[in-house]
């Protein structure tokens, strides 16, 4: 593993506190060996599932990272079961559910087990910290309730499975009404490209402006592409900027417009409404992990290539998720 790092606490808004983020090349140094750095946020406003990890190259697969919860009241279900923190895989020969599992031609290992108690309902919070591969998660005989993507809460959705990308969180509602037995919970490693679901914020956002394709101040197009595992928006390829942008900042940049790489700085007038046109060619995720900005989904579109639109809320308050599919 390398020596040096940084810690990324994936989701959390860092509203005021950049420093703390910790997306090592972006907005800081990463941590050099025998160094420490101090990481001292509040998470305002958000409650929900999330989680940490290194933010230093691929570091995070060889096993830097962690499960954060903030509680919320909330009383739709009897108890918490076994949180499912390490979803994992890498080429996907197999995968861990609380960091125990098989592979084909493996030795016989423990296999997570989570015992419930007949007639009582549980949350359970889903994570993939996975490298690469999506899962489709399900527990044999069970329907699961859909309570929050996230970090947002949802109007509640049954479903049978459900299909969980890197960095994305979920919880289900568990209600334990079958006969007592041993139940198969499986998290299945898949490729397969992600599918438009009817899941829908609980929390109205009320994002300013008209809720309308087209209609808000400024209206951007960004088309994601991904070209030999080099990500690009707007064909201007992901390059980390020499200099860590506070540092930019701090060395006396004064205007966005200073601040480097050239054309990975799109700059925006204060107290507008932005929307966001979002559009894939291929087959994954944006895996948003940096900087979040708080989204309305205004439109979806699924049909031959994807499509999202988002229209940036300025009151800091929850917003629609918006994971891309095709
Ligand atoms: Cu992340």
């Amino acid at each position: 593993m390398y020596t040096v790092t940084s810690v990324h606490w994936h989701s959390i808004h860092q509203n005021g506190t950049s420093y703390a983020d910790g997306t090592s090349t972006v907005t800081q140094c990463p941590i050099a060996q025998n160094q420490s750095y101090l990481q001292s946020f509040s998470a305002q406003n958000q409650a929900g599932t999330y989680w940490y990890h290194s933010h230093y190259s691929v570091q995070y697969c060889d096993g830097l990272r962690g499960v954060l919860f903030y509680e919320r009241c909330i009383a739709r279900y009897h108890a918490e079961a076994t949180v499912l923190r390490y979803i994992i895989g890498n080429v996907a020969d197999f995968t861990l559910i609380n960091g125990l599992g098989r592979y084909a031609g493996g030795p016989m290992s423990d296999l997570a087990v989570i015992n419930v108690q007949q007639g009582k309902r549980y949350r359970m919070r889903l994570v993939s910290m996975s490298c690469d591969p999506n899962f489709l998660f399900s527990i044999d005989g069970h329907n699961m309730t859909v309570i929050e993507a996230d970090g947002q809460l949802t109007d509640p959705l049954e479903v049978d499975q459900l299909q969980i990308f890197a960095g994305q969180r979920y919880s289900v509602v568990l209600v334990a009404d079958q006969p007592t037995d041993n139940y198969w919970i499986r998290s299945l490693p898949d490729t397969a490209k992600p599918t438009t679901t009817n899941l829908h914020a609980l929390i109205n956002p009320s994002a300013p402006g008209v809720p309308e394709y087209g209609a808000a101040d400024i209206n951007l197009n960004l088309a994601v592409s991904i070209d030999n595992g080099i990500f690009s928006v707007n064909n201007v390829s992901f390059a980390s900027p020499t200099v860590p942008v506070l540092l930019q900042i701090l060395s006396g940049a004064q205007d966005a417009s200073d601040l480097m790489p050239n054309g990975s700085v799109i700059i925006l007038e204060a107290n507008k409404v932005v929307e966001l046109t979002l559009s894939t060619t291929g087959e994954y995720p944006e895996a948003n992990c940096g900087a979040k900005p708080l989204f309305d989904a205004i439109q979806r579109k699924r049909e031959g290539r994807g499509e999202i639109t988002g229209r940036a809320s300025k009151n800091g308050r929850p917003e629609v998720r918006a994971s891309a599919s095709r």
